[in-house]
């Protein structure tokens, strides 16, 4: 955490008009942006609206005290740290327990001391950097999981976990579903002819190629095997997964790939075939589907190559 402080909003409650201000005073004095409210109430309606990673709250106010605060700010935000803080006039043990039990993180009596007060919001914020630092870390292990790691698109595992969603989600609101199963052409000879980290540059940027010749957000791809892709089209029915097919296998062949000395050109031999809910009532299972893409495969490489097979 550095010291010129912070994206971290404070929610303070408090009653008390003189003690809030105070407070108030403190931390915007550091840079801290405060939100004041007058009752425990009143913070649970904003904070509901709102989050707040800081919460400063007052032990004794009207409608709802502080303890009260807490334990519903715990309840309702089970998978966000809320760093809250508890104000207490009197200091004594009994209070500082139960508001500690209630799941406050940490106490300061009053009248806030300035430095105290900054000080005890810092502790909070280290606990809040490193959630952060452990959320991205958790984020990056699974996006590791579920990528492949030469192209970048998914990988075999999360295809077999996302594709029966899709033909689930096809079949329950009888929607086309569309897959196209592709296989560069001859892919072996630019191993050999060029070495496999040159093969290598190719999957990559073959694999740029599908990626980017789908719809964000809708369609996604993913490394079947070797040099073997998948794309799936939700909503798409057959016809358009021909259009879009066409046109990337026509910038394959019309593209040669550029790798450090020389450009290659490849092409791909591609298998589509559509789940149509709408024409056959029961579900297909992803096998099944993936077989079926699978024997089109081999018929436009038996035809030729560089060719659909629908
Ligand atoms: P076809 O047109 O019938 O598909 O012929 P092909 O040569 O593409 O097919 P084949 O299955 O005979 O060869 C696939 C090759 O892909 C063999 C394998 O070494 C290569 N390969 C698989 N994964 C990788 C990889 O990650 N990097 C590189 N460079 N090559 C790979
Ligand atoms: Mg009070
Ligand atoms: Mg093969
Ligand atoms: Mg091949
Ligand atoms: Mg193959």
């Amino acid at each position: 955490m550095n010291n010129d402080c912070p994206p971290y909003p404070i929610l303070l409650a408090e009653d008390d008009l003189i003690s809030r201000r105070l407070c108030q005073k403190i931390l915007a004095r550091e840079g801290f942006a405060v939100t004041t409210v007058a009752n425990g109430r009143e913070a649970l309606e904003l904070f509901r609206q709102r989050f707040f990673p800081i919460v400063l709250t007052d032990w004794q106010m009207p409608e709802m005290e502080g303890p009260e605060l807490c334990r519903a700010i715990r309840d309702e935000n089970p998978n966000r740290y809320v760093f809250i803080v508890m104000l207490t006039s009197k200091g004594s043990k009994g209070d500082i327990i139960s508001g500690l039990e209630a799941g406050a993180d940490d106490y300061i009596t009053k009248p806030a001391h300035p430095a105290e007060l900054v000080a005890r919001i810092r502790t909070g914020i280290r606990i809040l950097e490193l959630e952060r630092s452990l959320k991205a870390a958790v984020d990056e292990i699974h996006l590791m999981s579920i990528l492949d790691s030469l192209t970048g698109l998914y990988n075999r595992g999360y295809i077999n976990e996302r594709l029966p969603q899709e033909i689930r989600r096809a079949h329950r609101y009888v929607r086309d579903l569309s897959l196209v199963l592709c296989d560069i052409d001859h892919f072996k000879k630019v191993n050999d002819t060029y070495g496999h980290l040159v093969g290598d540059v190719v999957l990559k940027s073959f694999a740029r190629c599908l990626a980017g010749s789908i719809r964000q957000e809708v369609d996604w791809a993913g490394r079947y095997g070797g040099e073997e892709f998948l794309i799936v089209l939700p909503e798409t029915h057959l016809h358009g997964a021909l259009v879009l097919t066409e046109r990337i296998r026509r910038t394959l062949e019309s593209t040669p790939i550029e790798t450090d000395n020389k450009a290659i050109g490849i092409t791909s031999s591609f298998g589509v075939v559509c789940f149509s809910p709408g024409t056959c009532k029961e579900a297909i299972t992803p096998e099944a589907l993936l077989q079926e893409a699978d024997n089109l495969l081999y018929r436009a490489k038996s035809e030729g190559r560089n060719r659909i097979e629908a």
